[in-house]
């Protein structure tokens, strides 16, 4: 067994480790060697942490590492791109199940309720109720995004009962300290928080899921960090701070790109998903089509041509058609830029990801704030794949459910080509007037293909 003054120093090592780390995904050129840093930082707490305890079963040990090993091999193989906001939400939801179950078996296999000290007590309650309602929130937030459930459920008096479960599972959580660990409490207080879990992401549905998803991978770092009080393991505090204050912050920035109160969603008070309008009238003889070869013609008269991805392009697996077509603008001199939206797609960073792996240079994505004034002076901004990002509803229409969202001004840009299937809409479900503004010409087609396909117009023109 391992001196635990030695322990202490290596995981020392291993949280400098992932601070550094932390500090290496700041930019995207050093994003994959933080990545090794704190993937290195994770090896050696682990390793620590099974070397310094005595008493182990390694045969549990080595079952749970193969199936964990396992199953997250299977998922990460099977996973679709598209998919991945769901498995995030998945993991968010196992690291607060995991600290419930850690946190749970310290106070159960306490032989007799008084056995436990007080800190361990405030940090088994803070683990286990900020844990169930990772998990359960997450496992909502999992079937939402994945679709098989599509209704968001609301009903008067939700905000009170929230309020009610949440107080009730702390005056639980208040109670199992007071009597030293009694199982009736720690169980009541469970079942409270866990309720409360689905109760606040249950509403959640349009626009506002991407700020959950980031809140909620917040909760599991301060779920972690509980943990790791109540096993007096100093790197599960650290690493749960970690995880905690990063996603808290992730949150904010979230939410500054929706508009969005801290608050409101911190406390499950989010937009829900709106009002229906319907789509045929909306729409109806106000469409202008075009084609790939109109669309080339349009674009060879171009200086400036900006390109604005969205879940479609995510869908369309379009990023290295988009790179293609990019190239051969370039090729005839016309300038391309890239303009990102932080919640394009449907998870953060969705966008620049696809764009690097098709090997776009950073420096030619442009975020909102630059991107925006551009639009003026932008002769052609092709959309692909995006809706809601690009809907000036969010600007103009304070009813709607994304008011105030802050959008990509495409409407100010000379002509606006919108590459899309259909006129089905985005994530928010609502239409966009976008597709019916007098400067826009829609494109209908499955994104890799209609960009294709103006390409090879522009090779032959
Ligand atoms: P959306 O508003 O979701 O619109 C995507 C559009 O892509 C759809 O209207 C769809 O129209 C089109 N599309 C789908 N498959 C396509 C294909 N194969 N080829 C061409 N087009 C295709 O996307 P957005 O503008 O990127 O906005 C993102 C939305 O997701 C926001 O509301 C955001 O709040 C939400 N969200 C974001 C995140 C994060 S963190 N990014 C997480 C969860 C939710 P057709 O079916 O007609 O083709």
């Amino acid at each position: 067994m391992m001196q635990s003054n030695i322990a202490n120093l290596l995981y020392l090592v291993a949280s400098v480790l992932f601070i550094f780390g932390l500090k290496g995904l700041t930019h995207p050129g050093s994003a994959v060697r933080g990545n090794m840093i704190s993937a290195a930082g994770m090896f050696i707490a682990v390793v620590t942490a099974l070397v310094s305890e005595a008493d182990l079963s390694w045969g549990i040990i080595v079952a749970g590492v193969v199936t964990g090993g396992l199953v997250g091999t299977i998922l990460a193989l099977k996973t679709r791109m598209t998919a991945i906001p769901q498995l995030v939400a998945l993991f968010n939801g196992f690291g607060g199940g995991a600290s419930v179950l850690v946190a749970g078996a310290a106070i159960i296999s306490d032989a007799q309720p008084g056995a436990a000290d007080v800190q361990v007590l405030v940090s088994t309650a803070a683990a286990v109720i900020i844990g169930a309602v990772t998990l359960l929130g997450s496992l909502v937030a999992f079937v939402k995004l994945a679709e098989i459930v599509r209704k968001s459920l609301t009903f008067t008096g939700q905000k009170i009962v929230n309020a009610a479960l949440a107080a009730g599972s702390l005056v639980c959580g208040a109670l199992m300290v007071s009597t030293g660990g009694d199982l009736a409490w720690f169980w009541a207080m469970t079942g409270l928080a866990s309720l409360l879990g689905v109760l606040l992401v249950m509403p959640i549905g349009g626009a506002d899921m991407p700020v959950v998803i980031a809140a909620l991978n917040a909760y599991s770092g301060l779920a972690a960090c509980g943990t790791g009080f109540v096993l007096g393991n100093t790197v599960l505090v650290i690493a749960g701070s970690l995880v905690g204050a990063s996603g808290l912050i992730l949150t904010r920035i979230m939410c500054k790109a929706m508009n969005r109160s801290f608050t409101n969603v911190i406390f499950g008070l989010a937009m829900g998903s709106g009002q229906t309008i319907d789509a045929d009238t909306f729409y109806e003889g106000k469409v202008k089509a075009t084609s790939a070869d109109e669309a080339a013609m349009i674009l060879e008269g171009a200086r400036q041509v900006m390109v604005v991805p969205g879940y479609g392009m995510a869908v369309a697996q379009a990023q290295h058609a988009v790179r293609d077509l990019a190239r051969q603008l370039e090729s005839m001199d016309i300038s391309v830029d890239f303009a990102i939206h932080p919640v394009a797609g449907r998870m953060p960073g969705h966008m620049n990801v696809l764009l690097a792996e098709a090997d776009i240079a950073y420096d030619k994505l442009k975020d909102l704030d630059a991107a925006n004034p551009a639009f003026a002076q932008t002769d052609v901004v092709i959309v692909v794949g995006a809706n809601d990002v690009v809907n000036p509803e969010a600007r103009n229409n304070p009813e709607s459910p994304i008011a105030g969202m802050p959008i990509l001004d495409v409407d100010k840009a000379k002509t606006v080509i919108v590459i899309k299937r259909s006129l089905s809409p985005g994530f928010a479900g609502i239409p966009n007037p976008l597709f019916i503004a007098d400067n826009t010409l829609m494109l209908f087609g499955d994104g890799k293909a209609a960009i294709g396909a103006i390409t090879s117009a522009l090779k032959e023109g």
